[in-house]
């Protein structure tokens, strides 16, 4: 039986600050309509799709945000999503800000991914493990990245699950720079993963990288693809959003390491590939046979330590 799954990265343009959810809604609906017409049977849209990258500024009280978040999902301003995906009979994965609070009475807020199968049923929803940026306000920034400020980790890690024939993961953005991620999903046997993220093109950290962006993007989705013997599809929401230029380059790459599709604009765009999930036995049957090859016994530092430590004693 043939396990071809056509995914559409449906990357998206800036969205601005005074944008509505219906209005995002209504270009994401677009996008849907063209992934029908190509035939898509899963749709991926960027990390936080329904509103502007809020992170870029500091709110001294974390409360004003509320309204960047959602408290369900679908709620009334995706549910034409839902709906219209359902009836066309097209997955999608949507990025969007989670706020929740817990049975302790805690308020938790997260940056997560949610898997919808063709049939409208919800398969999972990932919470973003690799918090990138800063905690508190750092002024001298031209704009801030405040991930740290507006969420918290993950304290669950990467799932695999069964949907769309095969087997299918999630990460998002930042996640996207560790070899952890793909290695976590690829010994749950994945065989697609599913990326959004928001990347500002200037880090101010050390702005030496700002131009080498696009091709860190690549470098290591590709890496993680080949050597975990997976499809990997990093959807963009890119161009320049409220004065931020941000990187665009949604790209699907196959188990080989290879750029199938890339997206040729910054502004919304459905980016095609038909992804034959069988492809990834090539890989992860022979020269990445885990099971065969890896050596895990001498592999403890991964989990037993966070930082580089230095063995003094050692000559
Ligand atoms: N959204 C997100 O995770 N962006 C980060 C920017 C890193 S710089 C703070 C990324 O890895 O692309």
């Amino acid at each position: 039986m043939s396990r071809i799954v056509t995914v559409g990265a449906a990357q998206l343009g800036p969205i601005n600050r005074s944008d509505s959810r219906e209005a995002v809604v209504t270009r994401m609906l677009a996008l849907l309509a063209q992934a029908a017409e190509s035939a898509c049977d899963l749709v991926v849209y960027p990390e936080l799709a329904l509103t502007t990258f809020f992170p870029r500024w500091f709110l001294n009280d974390i409360n004003e945000a509320d309204h960047f978040y959602e408290t369900a999902m679908p709620n009334e301003a995706t549910q034409p999503l839902f709906d219209e995906a359902r009836r066309l009979g097209i997955g999608f994965c949507l990025g969007y800000a989670l706020r929740e609070t817990d049975a302790a009475g805690q308020v938790r807020r997260w940056n997560v991914q949610t898997l919808v199968e063709r049939d409208g049923t919800q398969v999972a929803t990932f919470k973003k493990v690799h918090i990138p940026g800063h905690e508190s306000n750092e002024p001298d920034r031209p704009f801030q990245h405040l991930e740290r400020y507006y969420f918290e980790p993950s304290p669950d890690g990467f799932g695999v699950w069964n949907a769309f024939g095969g087997r299918i993961g999630m990460m998002i953005c930042n996640d996207r720079r560790w070899p952890e991620s793909y290695r976590e999903m690829g010994l749950q046997g994945v065989e697609m993963i599913l990326c959004g993220y928001n990347t500002p093109l200037h880090y101010a950290p050390d702005p030496s990288q700002d131009r080498l962006q696009g091709f860190h993007n690549t470098l290591v989705m590709s890496s993680g693809a080949y050597q975990n013997g997976t499809f990997v599809v990093g959807v963009a929401k890119g161009g320049t959003e409220e004065g931020v230029p941000s990187l665009a380059e949604s790209t699907i790459f196959a188990p080989s390491g290879e750029v199938l599709a890339r997206a040729k604009t910054t502004g919304d765009e459905l980016v095609v590939a038909q992804c034959d999930l069988d492809w990834c036995r090539s890989y992860t049957g022979t020269l990445f046979d885990f099971d065969r090859y890896r050596r895990p016994e001498v592999y403890s530092r991964l989990t037993a330590q966070r930082g580089v430590v230095i063995d003094e004693a050692s000559p």
